[in-house]
């Protein structure tokens, strides 16, 4: 079956996901849909720009889904036969490109947002409403949060919410420059760490034919405030190589305008090595004259094709993939190499940051992965070229359900940072367990580095403001795929909608974030709402529960990730310890007897975690390795902490199933039927958890339950 049969096959609620405005069946319960504003009658969009005509078209597809009106639309083509341009209607345009939207605002008003913030203001008498932005993408941005709020209006009472009708005068800037999905699809039409189908971008070796799926992911990415992309895994194999090239660059500049339409730049993931691999070259030493100017003629490519291309992720020395260390560079000289090629076009680099040792010796108590990326980066600061950014992982290991932030943040002063999430679950369950991220991630956000003083917090350096910086952002790992809904799990869409969300405003609260998507999906009965609000918040406690307590991590099968495996990381190659035993767990990264990974930080936090006393529980094991019977905060021993998170956590997940069965006949029916299996196989795989992890602390430890519970 070709990709465009099956796209048509996948109209409905699930594919919708929260863009459906209420026209779902289901989505409508619990919503009385009040008589459409008086402008919806018209838009005028005059301007000619694609990003405005797709704000047109949005604005005109969501008033008819949400009141079924179509709106009357007014546009360069025919606005010299429109008469009415006193009549009611709403007018979306930039300050620059349409008078009539420029005057409508104060000169403060105007000069009050920039770039991609926007106003909108409603004349309720007269029925008109403007929407006006510096860019066009500012106007986007603008569009859907009006139809946001016009969806979330339809559960609010007018009588009795002081709240209600929130889109009559609206101001917002975001708060991130760089808001970016990276995408882990290879061109064989697989993703590493893919959850929810194979890829919506490649098949067989191929960019797909299927260019809509590719566009209405565009549009959910946009409505978040999503403004770059970048199209292939990081791990750049044999093929994707070829991307840079005549080969491919068509088809990359097919997908690029389908982005640009929606205000998304796009970049490519690029191998370091491209100049031997692709180019012929015997070297890629980043000083090599040859090397630089292979670069220089590639890149000039490229932008030939796609004159906003957005610039280069690239992952060097990482995991077996080539960089600079080869030829005894460093990172700096490295990505200043490509710095300087794209600089002539306004491109970036986006180089990472995971870089560390993936095969330390077991015998080597020194080497510690935790402290790999501050001991290679922070030496650098200062060094790399202005047009190139460094994305930091949220934690110095990989993606934990818990483990430390890193500590690179705070500690390049000089240097452009983006901060980078993982949307997608590899170690959180991958999509078959519920887990809501955001809490995860508001924790990194709100993490105090007292890198300048008290208020030093993560996301004042990830937008750029502590320091000043030119370039920052977010970035995260895609979650998505050809499924039906996007996401695997359908709740799992939450967790890519609130990362747009938290990147265009970080202030957002998990609850906010859970209230508006539930509401967006899935309507307002007030029963589905608090149900399904309750199990997205609860569910991350839930998934820390039930696994690798303590922020000690790892606690899964190697390769995959999947599942519960103690000691899977502990006799492997990898090098990711827990250094359980019969008397203790825990790694020991304190200055006075580990290996001083607690000194990365500044001094407020190098102290508290550096104390067995003062460091936070749900830390502890990152930080300390303890006896069984060191007791807790919270007053438990670890060892009963262990057994009672583990029996607790499988109740949980048990209670989630529970939670949602009660919805039946309240949501639309496949995504009821699709989430209700996840949910029995999350709460079967809880015990399983539960029982390996139980059974393998009784046995170390020899201690009993105080409750007297089966352990094996
Ligand atoms: C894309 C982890 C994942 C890898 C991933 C890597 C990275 O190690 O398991 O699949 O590779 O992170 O972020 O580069």
């Amino acid at each position: 079956m070709s990709r465009s049969v099956i796209q048509k096959s996948l109209a409905g609620p699930q594919y919708d996901a929260w863009l459906g405005y209420l026209s779902g069946d289901y989505s409508r319960q619990g919503a009385s849909i009040k008589a459409a504003p008086a402008w919806a009658e018209r838009i005028y969009a005059i301007e000619n720009h694609k990003v405005i005509s797709t704000a047109l078209g949005e604005l005109t597809q969501g008033l008819e889904k949400l009141f079924g009106v179509k709106a009357k639309t007014v546009t360069a083509a025919n606005q010299a036969d429109e008469q009415a341009l006193n009549a009611p209607g709403v007018w979306i345009g930039t300050w620059s490109e349409n008078p009539f939207v420029a005057q409508a605002f104060s000169e403060s008003e105007r000069a009050a947002v920039q770039g991609e913030g926007y106003v909108i203001r409603e004349d309720e008498e007269q029925g008109r409403l403007w929407v006006g932005a510096e860019t066009p993408q500012g106007a986007l941005y603008a569009t859907f949060h009006l139809l946001r709020e016009l969806v979330l209006d339809q559960g609010r009472s007018s009588e009795t919410d002081p709240s209600a009708k929130k889109w009559s005068y609206i101001t917002e800037q975001p708060r991130n420059a760089l808001r970016m999905i990276n995408q882990w699809d290879n061109v064989d039409g697989s993703i590493e760490r893919g959850y929810a189908g194979e890829s919506i971008f490649y098949e067989n070796g191929e960019f797909t034919r299927d260019i809509g799926r590719i566009r209405d992911y565009a549009r959910l990415l946009a409505s978040t405030g999503i403004n770059a992309i970048s199209i292939n895994n990081v791990n750049v194999h044999q093929r994707e190589t070829l991307f840079l090239t005549e080969r491919f660059l068509s088809d990359v500049a097919r997908v690029a305008s389908e982005f640009r339409d929606y205000g998304i730049r796009l970049f490519l993931s690029a191998n370091y090595a491209s100049p031997m691999e692709i180019g012929g070259l015997l070297t890629a030493d980043p000083l090599d004259e040859q090397v630089r100017e292979w670069w220089n003629i590639q890149t000039a490519k490229v932008y030939a094709a796609i004159p906003d291309f957005g610039g280069y992720l690239i992952k060097a020395d990482s995991e077996n993939r080539p960089g600079p260390f080869t030829y005894n560079r460093d990172h700096a000289d490295g990505a200043n190499m490509l710095a300087e090629a794209l600089r002539p076009f306004g491109g970036l680099v986006i180089w990472r940051c995971f870089v560390y040792n993936c095969k330390q010796d077991w015998r080597d108590r020194s080497t510690d992965r935790a402290r790999a990326a501050y001991d290679h980066f922070k030496p650098l600061d200062g060094r790399f070229a202005d047009n190139v950014i460094l994305q930091i992982k949220n934690g110095p290991m990989d993606f934990q359900v818990r483990e430390a932030v890193s500590p690179l943040f705070g500690a390049m002063e000089k240097t452009n940072q983006v901060l980078e999430f993982q949307i997608t679950q590899e170690y959180t369950g991958q999509q078959r367990h519920l887990c809501y991220l955001i809490p995860q991630w508001k924790v990194v956000l709100d993490f105090d580095t007292y890198a300048k003083g008290q208020g030093s917090e993560v996301k004042r350096i990830a937008d750029g403001s502590l320091y000043n910086r030119p370039h920052s952002g977010f970035a995260a790992v895609s979650n998505i795929g050809a499924d039906a809904c996007w996401t695997g799990h359908p709740l799992a869409q939450a967790n890519l909608y609130g990362y747009g969300r938290l990147a265009w405003n970080p202030e957002l609260s998990s609850e906010e974030i859970a209230d508006e998507w539930v509401r967006l999906t899935f309507g307002h009965d007030e029963e589905v709402v608090g149900q399904i609000s309750g199990m997205l918040l609860n569910s991350l406690d839930i998934y820390e529960n039930y696994t690798a307590p303590l922020g000690v991590g790892w606690m899964v099968n190697p390769d995959h990730h999947y599942g519960p495996n103690v000691d899977g990381y502990e006799y492997s190659k990898w090098g990711t310890y827990h250094f359980a035993d019969c008397h203790g767990i825990g790694v020991d990264r304190t200055v006075k007897s580990g290996t001083g990974y607690a000194l990365q930080y500044h001094r407020e936090n190098a102290e508290r975690y550096e104390s067995v006393e003062t460091c936070p529980d749900e830390l502890l094991l990152f930080f300390h390795h303890v006896p069984y019977t060191h007791v807790l905060h919270s007053g438990k021993t670890v060892i009963q902490h262990i057994y009672d998170t583990h029996f607790l956590g499988a109740e949980q997940a048990e209670v989630l199933a529970e939670t949602w069965r009660k919805l039946e006949g309240k949501v639309d029916p496949e995504i009821f039927e699709k989430v209700a299996s996840r949910q029995e196989d999350q709460a079967e795989h809880a015990k399983e958890w539960r029982d390996m992890i139980n059974t393998y602390f009784y046995r170390k430890s020899g201690i009993e339950d105080e409750q007297g519970r089966t352990i094996y």
